[in-house]
């Protein structure tokens, strides 16, 4: 499939956000006219069904994201219910065209105010379990993040927060879905777990701390720490 086999309304709809984009129209807003990232991927590899929750964020700080444990997945919330990684956009997969899914979005609008502000680098994070805009996110729950600093060929913008008051497009696309330039499948696969709750760690701590007792008490005086059988880990 390529570009070319878009459905004509998107196709359509993007070239009219290029076009808009030379023209803005109103300062104290930024407004995503057009745009799709696709095709979604879980944490094996296979292709997002419909309905799956995806999220445009920016990462005021420029410091990279926080764990996502515990968002709400609503916009103007933040990743990890309090931090600098502002909800621009919550969205639903769905068919981008022929039965490959991804997100839609079009008609994102977004005002700058505080720290946040044009250059803030912008991503995309998505849960493939969550199918419930509003619904809190859960410890050990797969989810993946993307951002690129190109701008694909039916897009104007890169990931990047745009200039106040302008419209704009913003692709990323697959082979799959006619990328220019393609995005890996890779960078589409939700790599990344959300962190346990804190409580979790207890019991796997005591592990190590248990196992680290018996590799003292086998030790005897003179003899070397590497001939014990301990996991590679605690060498
Ligand atoms: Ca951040």
């Amino acid at each position: 499939m390529s570009r070319r086999d878009l459905p004509p309304n998107r196709l359509a709809a993007a070239l009219l956000a290029g076009w808009l984009a030379t023209a803005p129209l109103a300062w104290g807003s930024v407004t995503i006219t057009s745009g799709a990232v696709g095709i979604l991927r879980d944490e094996i590899g296979a292709m997002l069904p419909a309905g799956r929750v995806g999220l445009l964020v920016a990462d005021v700080s420029g410091d990279g994201l926080t764990d996502p444990l515990g968002t709400t997945l609503v916009v103007e919330s933040s990743l990890g219910g309090d931090s600098d990684d502002l909800i621009l956009g919550v969205y639903q997969t769905l068919d981008l065209g022929e039965s490959q899914f991804g997100l839609d979005l079009s008609a994102t609008t977004f005002d700058y105010g505080g720290a946040f502000d044009a250059g803030v680098p912008l991503w995309l994070v998505w849960f493939p379990a969550s199918d419930t805009p509003g619904a809190s996110v859960s410890a050990g729950a797969a989810y993946g993040k993307f951002r690129t600093d190109s701008i694909d060929a039916l897009g104007t913008m890169a990931w990047i927060a745009p200039g106040d008051g302008t419209n704009h497009s913003l692709f990323s696309l697959d082979a799959a879905l006619g990328g220019e330039p393609a995005i890996p499948e890779s960078a589409f696969t939700a790599n990344f777990v959300v962190v346990p709750e804190s409580g979790a760690f207890g019991p796997i701590l005591s592990g190590l701390l248990l196992l680290l007792g018996v590799a003292r008490r086998r030790l005897k005086p003179g003899e070397n720490r590497s001939t014990l059988g301990a996991p590679a880990s605690i060498r």
